[in-house]
């Protein structure tokens, strides 16, 4: 061809696509998307009613193979120098298709690449996350979801645990990571038959945007992070195991954050073929397992939630049995009786739960078991017996009994031909109801689509002034309105140290080539801290193992964004460039702090960079972790628990560091500083050139004040005098002092306060900033051994200053201050507080003994215990110091031949009663320790150091 005839040839195909392109716009409905490359033209249809993908069918049906590329939302047409010739067929044909469309919406069935189509209708989209306690079944169940979208075969379903992505996940059989997947489902008129009115929708078509989350709560941070950016959540319950403690930490926060829940009381199959429970006890057991979820769900009453209680006969909870592939709700059995008893649905649902009794010999229903025999509860009758029967049939491969029952309940149809073959589980799978169908049910009944939950969340999301224009956007879920976008955690890509910024669009659209605004965790409205401008590199949509990349995402979608990992450690806000004024997302509140730590260092020095890299790297893996450098140099990780430290530890390792050998020390715990009194006297420090002379006490917090800071309920963004309220009628303070807290700390956001108390002080404002930048230093490391203090009041009393500003500068104040508030530390009653876990144990009887003994022994103490009705299992509840927590579930293990199940999870900071400062004690043992292995000086500076004498 030669250079010459390279150049011709290139000519020719850009003329192509410039023809074709000229031609498209005088096609009505079509759009061409950005420039034509040189053989390449992309077109989408300019409105929603005109499907581009039919469009391309169309064209397939013709004779044409347009889609050569794949984007999501629009199609790719590339040339070659062939088609030079056919540009005027093509273009009669396209626009003859869009003509035929256009006539006739439903001339083809369903185009390709339908869930970008689907991200544009908000009605019909469903955000939402599987939660739940540790191996209750929330991957296993998600398999079902999966499938029946199509993802993966039907029998697999269950066993591959597909939102498991991780090798050690799978190994492990346990979440680790929370993963998102984007599943589409088309249903039919028949089974939507029944939609509530209420419900909106536009069109068969739905998208359910699901993540599949952790249930260990050293993971919990996972399942903040999914929450934040779904709507809705599934509840997955163990119908033996019942509400355990992380089912019910889950719970609150999904409610904290305005979540609306379902239920699914799971591994039903375990009550028929493990536990053997007649009728009635079962009933007794799923009734309990809902309470108890209910009265938590009780306590969130919100008005404009409304009832966020489930109740099987609303259809609010379904009964599934995950692994096997099937799930049922009361409606799927109120479909089959209603017609039987000549009844509506919506009454057979409510005789299918509670205290419902029927007796066929009399054919009356009554409120309460009469004498006759054959009286029973009509969920025991109708429900659980016909289940039992076909269970037991399936296992036993009684293909009659079978049969004859599936015809009685008249879902024997539902049986493909080629599954009556089938023996066991997969005949169960097959024959029975499909957990997809109750579950889908359930989710596009019952939970909300983003158009609906955001007109309540905005409140929960948004910093800014609730009628401002980005709170109007995100309230009416307005993809034409700027853009918000909050994300929640960074997904590691397969390309080793990139990341995908992960979250959640609630108004306006992201798209590839947009630039953003980033505004990080530290940004403050009209300030450049912590801003950045960027451009999203591409945007794509996570389907599990998979990512699949589309143009643009609108809001109510989750979204994965390559680009950004660079400007972004954990979470950030994402606007438009140009919106300057907008205010960020709320942060996340997390249920766990990280309170376990240790320290890590290269076993070869050269590796060092490695490290930090990889450190740098961990930190934005994980929602939670924490990693720092000490000023003595050392590396610091801190996690939830043994089992986070362990698997940041090996991510670092093996992923982030490519294989470098770290060592690793021993566990170590957070400490907290406090005192607990007001200090004895009012001390004194004077500036280092002796013009200036700063006056502090120190008082602790009134009880609940710093939980409520914690909690965020309480904070530095909140509106003064909103605060100033809140402090007044609940913690006892005085309203002039409410409005003098200068600030929180440290890290501007800690339990610990700075107020100023003085009366009539000169130039006071003009040290403000310098008091402020002491006291985080301060309230960082404490006097007793430099760790975080907490629920601490430093009080500036009054002040002495130099005439002249240049005496009073920065370099005279800030170490004055810091100096100034250890004294008053020192002079408040200087304690420790020692970070307490929460232990969850379950075991049978006999192993009780064992674990008194072995609680005993780690200065525990039980505080609840409580058998599980109907079986021989109890639940005990602890308070474990994290510090003894080592080792705890091995020994516990040990001492009970394995029978004992524990789940720790950071409960609360409790004051140690000993004074660190004096020889000796418990507290002071611990103090010097921590003294020691920071590489301070063995004790403590007295008094005189910090203080000074007029
Ligand atoms: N009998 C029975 N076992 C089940 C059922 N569903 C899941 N399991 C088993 O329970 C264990 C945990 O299942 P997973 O689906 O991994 O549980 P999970 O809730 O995702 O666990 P985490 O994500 O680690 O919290 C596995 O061994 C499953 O095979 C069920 O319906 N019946
Ligand atoms: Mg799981």
């Amino acid at each position: 061809m030669g250079e010459q005839g390279f150049m011709h040839i290139t000519q020719q195909l850009m003329q192509t696509a410039q023809q074709v392109a000229e031609g498209v716009k005088h096609i009505d409905g079509l759009e061409v998307v950005g420039k034509p490359d040189m053989c390449l033209v992309v077109i989408k249809s300019t409105s929603k009613k005109l499907s581009i993908y039919k469009a391309n069918d169309l064209m397939s049906q013709r004779g044409w193979h347009l889609n050569a590329l794949q984007f999501a939302s629009s199609v790719h047409m590339c040339f070659t120098a062939q088609h030079t010739e056919v540009v005027p067929e093509l273009l009669k044909d396209l626009r003859d298709s869009v003509r035929a469309l256009k006539e006739d919406p439903s001339c083809v069935k369903d185009g390709k690449a339908p869930i970008r189509m689907l991200m544009d209708l908000p009605k019909n989209i469903r955000n939402m996350s599987v939660i739940a306690h540790v191996d209750h079944g929330k991957s296993t169940l998600t398999d079902s979801l999966v499938a029946a979208a199509g993802i993966i075969a039907m029998e697999n379903a269950g066993d591959q645990r597909l939102t498991d992505t991780r090798q050690d996940e799978q190994d492990r059989c346990i979440t680790i990571k929370s993963t998102g997947i984007s599943l589409y489902y088309q249903m039919t008129d028949q089974m939507l038959k029944d939609l509530p009115g209420t419900v909106e929708r536009d069109g068969n078509d739905f998208l359910v945007n699901l993540i599949d989350s952790p249930g260990h709560v050293d993971f919990s941070s996972e399942v903040t992070a999914a929450l934040r950016i779904t709507d809705g959540a599934l509840v997955v319950v163990d119908c033996v195991e019942g509400v355990c403690v992380q089912t019910e930490t889950v719970l609150r926060q999904a409610l904290g954050e305005r979540i609306r829940p379902v239920m699914t009381v799971n591994k039903l199959d375990r009550c028929f073929l493990e536990l053997m429970a007649d009728p009635e006890e079962a009933y007794g057991g799923f009734r309990r397992v809902i309470e108890s979820a209910n009265v938590i769900m009780a306590t969130y009453a919100d008005e404009l939630l409304g009832d966020t209680q489930v109740y099987p006969e609303k259809g609010t909870v379904s009964f599934s049995a995950g692994l096997h592939g099937w799930a049922f709700t009361l409606t799927s059995f109120a479909k089959i009786y209603a017609k039987k008893f000549g009844t509506d649905e919506v009454k057979m649902m409510e005789k299918l739960w509670g205290d419902n009794f029927f007796d066929p010999k009399t054919k009356k229903w009554t409120k309460k078991q009469t004498d006759s025999q054959s009286c029973k509860r009509g969920f025991c009758q109708f429900v659980y017996e016909p289940i039992k029967v076909i269970i037991e049939a399936c296992m036993a491969d009684d293909k009659k009994k079978l049969f004859t029952m599936l015809e009685k309940l008249s879902i024997a149809d539902k049986v493909k031909t080629e599954d009556r073959e089938k023996t066991g589980k997969p005949l169960m799978k097959a024959a029975w109801l499909p957990a997809s169908e109750a579950l889908l049910e359930m989710m596009i009944w019952h939970l909300p689509s983003p158009d609906r939950a955001q007109k309540y969340r905005v409140e929960n999301l948004y910093e800014g002034p609730l009628d401002d224009k980005y709170a109007t956007a995100i309230r009416n879920c307005d993809p034409t309105g700027p853009l918000m976008l909050y994300v929640s955690k960074m997904i590691p890509a397969s390309d080793k140290g990139r990341f995908f910024a992960f979250g959640r669009v609630f108004a306006g659209k992201v798209a590839t080539g947009q630039k953003v605004r980033i505004l990080g965790p530290n940004y403050v409205p009209g300030s450049k801290k912590d801003l950045y401008i960027k451009t999203v590199q591409r945007t794509v949509l996570c389907m599990g193992r998979r990512q699949e990349a589309v143009e643009d995402v609108p809001c109510g979608n989750t979204v994965a964004m390559v680009g950004l990992d660079q400007f972004i450690t954990k979470n950030a806000t994402l606007t438009n460039e140009k919106c300057d004024d907008a205010h960020p997302i709320k942060a996340m509140k997390f249920s766990v702090s990280p309170v376990v730590r240790v320290a890590v260092e290269p076993k070869v020095a050269s590796d060092l960079p490695k490290l930090v890299e990889g450190l740098k790297r961990l930190a934005k893996s994980d929602p939670m972790v924490q990693c720092t450098i000490e000023e003595t140099g050392e590396h610091i990780i801190a996690g939830a628990g043994e089992l986070h430290l362990e698997i940041c530890l090996k991510d670092l390792q093996e992923d982030f560091m490519g294989g470098a050998e770290i060592r690793i020390s021993d566990p170590v715990v957070s400490f907290r500083e406090t005192v607990n009194q007001m200090s004895d006297h009012i001390v004194m420090s004077k500036s280092p050139n002796k013009h200036n002379r700063l006056y502090f006490q120190m008082r602790p917090m009134e009880d609940g004040l710093a939980e409520a800071i914690d909690e965020g309920t309480i904070g530095p963004r909140d509106e003064p005098k909103a605060r100033s309220k809140i402090l007044v009628d609940k913690f006892g303070w005085d309203k002039d002092l409410a409005k003098k807290i200068w600030c929180f700390g440290p890290d501007t956001t800690g339990p610990n306060m700075l107020t100023d108390v003085t009366k009539g002080v000169q130039y006071l404002n003009e040290i403000r900033d310098s008091c402020i930048a002491a006291f985080q230093w301060a309230s960082k490391e404490g006097v007793v051994c430099e760790e975080n203090m907490r629920a601490c009041v430093a009080e500036v009393c009054d002040v002495v200053l130099h005439t002249d500003a240049i005496h009073r500068g920065g370099g005279q104040i800030i170490p004055t201050c810091r100096r100034a508030i250890y004294a008053s530390q020192i002079t408040a009653g200087p304690r420790l507080c020692e970070p307490i876990y929460l232990v969850e144990i379950q075991a049978p009887e006999n192993a009780l003994g064992g674990i008194y003994s072995v609680l005993n022994q780690k200065r525990g103490h039980v505080f609840e215990e409580l058998q599980r009705p109907g079986t021989p299992i109890f639940n005990l509840k602890a308070y474990l110091p994290v510090i003894e927590s080592f080792g705890f579930t091995s020994t516990l293990r040990a001492a009970t031949s394995g029978q004992a199940f524990p789940q720790a999870v950071f409960d609360h900071w409790e004051t140690m009663s000993q004074d660190p400062m004096s020889d000796g004690n418990q507290a002071n043992v611990i103090a010097l320790d921590i003294r020691k292995r920071k590489g301070l000086k063995p004790s403590p500076s007295p008094l005189n150091e910090y203080e000074d004498k007029l």
